[in-house]
């Protein structure tokens, strides 16, 4: 009898441990569920190389790779140990190059280029006055930009008939774009992110790969190639290269999008010349625009204009690229040691008698 007892109590003992261990088996795999977790992060797919003479019908997008590839060329071996520069920053945190003369090889790059057929559009605009600036830039591009490449000039204009006839190389032409002009001056330089929006979305899309979007007040005085190429980029603007960050004139008002804290930002971007390509500069110009929209809306504009928006949209969207002031210089500002060319020159001019 007490033997019994005791037999039944050890069974009811293991009874209830089971349940106990059964409902801490529960728990868990409840536990682990709601956490998001996927029991099974792989998926299996027969790959079988002797059944797959099927899929060699099919066709891969990487059937139509087009190869790239550089001839036999002579040059001074890249030395790990000594930097082609080393009075100048020639890389960013995020591995973005910052393009100094001196740190490429022009020749490897436009090879490369070369085989991919590359298309580039330069976007200007030429709003009232401005349309005087056109002869000097399109006639200085021919001599520097982008030679030997497909190249389309988009002059925007409010003025067709202003936009003189100029003979330009073979592979390059000039489209005319046919634009309103804002009688605010800020409006005329703020409207052109909305304008490259639009025609990036119907027009560049469909004819270009990149996009270079410049001031048209400039002369370009030496080569400019397809070093400056890559998915976004910006450049050093030519007042602030060495400055700190508390110097840089970005918009300190918190009710602005274009807000930037003292306490954040990488380089102060110009707004004359930005570029990448057209699926880039889309979002980039989108987002400029919309950003502008808003703080329209609210009352409030930009201390620079366009140029705080983009050093915004630069700011949490690294470019991929950056350009040293070589790309965008003034001659009010002499010329320092470390400036080893001048490409592309702003064009000194009244300002009184061209923004009236
Ligand atoms: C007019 C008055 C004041 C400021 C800008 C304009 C203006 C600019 C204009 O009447 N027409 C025009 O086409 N623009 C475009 O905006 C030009 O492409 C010009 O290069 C660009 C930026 O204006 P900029 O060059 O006068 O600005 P900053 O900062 O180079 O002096
Ligand atoms: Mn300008």
């Amino acid at each position: 009898m007490f033997q019994d007892k005791c037999k039944k109590g050890r069974e009811r003992k293991w009874i209830y441990f089971l349940i106990y261990l059964a409902t801490l088996l529960l728990l868990s795999f409840c536990w682990y569920a709601t956490r998001n977790h996927r029991w099974h992060s792989w998926i299996v797919l027969s790959c079988n190389p002797q059944a797959s003479i099927d899929n060699v019908n099919q066709s891969s997008k990487l059937d139509l790779l087009k190869e790239v590839s550089l001839q036999r060329m002579l040059y001074k071996k890249p030395d790990t140990m000594k930097p082609p520069r080393s009075d100048v920053l020639m890389m960013t945190p995020w591995f973005a190059p910052i393009v100094w003369h001196g740190t490429y090889n022009f020749d490897m790059l436009n090879a490369q280029f070369h085989q991919k057929n590359v298309r580039i559009g330069i976007t200007v605009f030429a709003i009232k006055k401005y349309t005087a600036f056109i002869k000097t830039f399109i006639e200085t591009a021919e001599m520097f930009f982008m030679l030997g490449h497909t190249v389309n000039y988009y002059v925007f204009t409010d003025r067709v008939g202003d936009i003189p006839n100029i003979t330009l190389g073979e592979g390059r032409q000039l489209v005319i774009l046919k634009v309103p002009s804002y009688n605010r001056w800020q409006e005329v330089s703020m409207r052109r992110m909305e304008m490259i929006r639009d025609q990036s979305r119907q027009r560049f899309v469909n004819e270009v790969d990149y996009l270079v979007c410049v001031d048209v007040d400039m002369v370009f005085s030496d080569d400019v190639g397809v070093e400056i190429l890559s998915d976004s980029f910006g450049t050093l603007h030519p007042s602030y290269f060495r400055a700190s960050r508390a110097q840089f004139t970005y918009e300190r008002r918190q009710q602005s999008t274009a807000y930037i804290p003292t306490d954040e930002g990488d380089f102060y971007y110009a707004g004359g010349y930005f570029g990448g390509t057209v699926e880039e500069v889309y979002k980039l110009s989108n987002f400029c625009h919309n950003a502008m929209m808003t703080d329209k809306g609210n009352n409030i504009e930009a201390i620079w204009h366009d140029e705080s928006y983009l050093n915004k949209y630069f700011l949490y969207h690294k470019p991929t690229k950056i350009l040293s002031p070589e790309y965008l210089w003034d001659n009010n500002f002499g010329v320092p040691e470390v400036l080893k060319r001048r490409r592309f020159v702003a064009v000194p001019k009244n300002h009184n008698a061209v923004r009236n």
